[in-house]
């Protein structure tokens, strides 16, 4: 064994290698008085100790570095954040003011600000200043809990500019601890240079970023913002079904200002999952069921912006899998915090402890594909996980404001100890 947990007073995990669904979402397993064996990198083994075994071990083992006292607190997966907009040059403070005189995001991007005045920026960033950037934000994201992370691209919009923002996502998976997920999202928002000509911007996204992108292996996603005056469902499924001729699978912003149509054409094209869904139809929520869509909510873009939370207890009541991310971008959500996340889709959504727990380890998993490997403590898992600084799951959605994280394993090896 390379690294044994002991002393663990309760090891909360949802167990499984699929997102889970109705009432399975609060299925977890709850054991008192765990230890956990890790061997190159992965979980070895999970078992309940006796407890007078599990002092006597804890003595045998006190000079051992090989051995953590967890010291009867709660351990969890490591968390996975399935929704961010990570690589960005520039932020957005000046539409703190635009926002308090009652503009709305919609109105801030229509008149040329927005996602575009980031794509701005972040088109004269060199890789090297977006690296930097990217970096320190995952160093805070680390301490914060989060050991899988998602980014997505599209403040480039150009051929060159998307492959900068999507090799700088590279660059970080592989120069730091957190695994990151790319996802390609060209279809953002349409740039400034085709205003006027937006079947040449789609026709740039299907003709040149589509293949350069596949031929690369820059991304395993391919996302797009489908809402009022940004992009249609049509133009949305058009662009979703020629990225799937590229083994890109589909995802999709749907639903989060108006309801067009989102959470359907997730369904139709097959998506691996839909993002947002405030406004999501009862048909949508069918849909997203039938076809198990996984629905990534995002609660705190719903506070950043004052909208409504999306229906999570009707989802999970109508057999869709629900996962909780951050939606973190310099627009509608500047927090990295998923703690913060986790505690609104507690209080806003009325989801359970277990049900966001699920949510933010299992099913985000399963959102970026990654729930063979990620997302729960079991024999054959990664092992990635988290001793927190409390006594019970609810202790972490009881309080907020504070980093409840003491020390963060991401493959077998001690990362952050707070
Ligand atoms: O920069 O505003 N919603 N895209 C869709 C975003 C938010 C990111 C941004
Ligand atoms: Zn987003």
């Amino acid at each position: 064994m390379d690294l044994i947990l002991k002393n663990i007073g309760l090891l909360a995990t949802p167990t499984g290698t699929e997102a889970k669904k109705g009432a399975e979402q609060r299925e977890i397993s709850m054991i008192t008085n765990a230890e956990i064996g890790i061997k190159d990198g992965k979980i070895e083994y999970v078992k309940q100790m006796d407890s007078s075994v599990s002092s006597l071990s804890n003595k045998a083992d006190k000079h051992s570095h090989r051995t953590i006292d967890c010291m009867g607190k709660l351990v969890t997966p490591g968390l996975v954040d399935a929704h961010t907009h990570l690589v960005f040059g520039g932020w957005r403070q000046n539409e703190l003011a635009l926002k308090l005189e009652g503009k709305s995001y919609l109105d801030i991007l229509n008149s040329g600000g927005g996602i575009l005045y980031t794509v701005e920026q972040t088109r004269k960033a060199c890789e090297m200043e977006l690296i930097e950037k990217g970096r320190a934000h995952l160093s805070e994201v680390l301490h914060l809990g989060v050991t899988t992370y998602e980014a997505k691209s599209g403040y480039g919009l150009s051929v060159e500019d998307e492959l900068k923002q999507l090799r700088v996502i590279r660059n970080l998976d592989i120069t730091q601890p957190i695994d990151i997920v790319p996802t390609f999202m060209g279809a953002h928002a349409v740039p400034t240079e085709y205003a006027n000509n937006r079947d040449g911007y789609i026709d740039l996204i299907i003709n040149e970023m589509l293949p350069t992108i596949a031929k690369e292996q820059l991304a395993e996603f391919c996302d797009i913002f489908c809402e009022s005056t940004v992009f249609t469902p049509e133009e949305s499924r058009r662009i979703l079904l020629e990225a799937k001729k590229y083994d890109l699978i589909p995802k999709i912003h749907a639903d989060e200002i108006d309801p067009i149509g989102g959470a359907e054409i997730a369904a139709e094209v097959n998506a691996i999952s839909a993002e947002h869904l405030i406004q999501t139809s009862d048909e949508g929520i069918r849909a997203l069921a039938e076809q198990s869509v996984v629905a990534v909510l995002l609660p705190a873009t719903s506070f950043y912006l004052d909208k409504p939370y999306a229906r999570a207890r009707d989802m999970i009541n109508a057999g869709v899998a629900v996962a909780v991310a951050t939606d973190f971008n310099p627009g509608s959500s500047p927090s990295l915090n998923m703690q913060l996340t986790m505690n609104l889709a507690c209080l806003k959504y009325k989801m359970t402890p277990a049900e966001v727990l699920t949510a933010v380890t299992l099913n985000g998993a399963a959102a970026i594909n990654r729930a063979e490997v990620h997302g729960s403590i079991e024999a054959g898992k990664q092992a990635d996980l988290l001793i927190w600084d409390a006594p019970d799951l609810e202790y972490i959605f009881y309080r907020y404001g504070s980093n409840f994280v003491h020390t963060v394993v991401k493959n077998g090896v001690v990362v952050v100890s707070n």
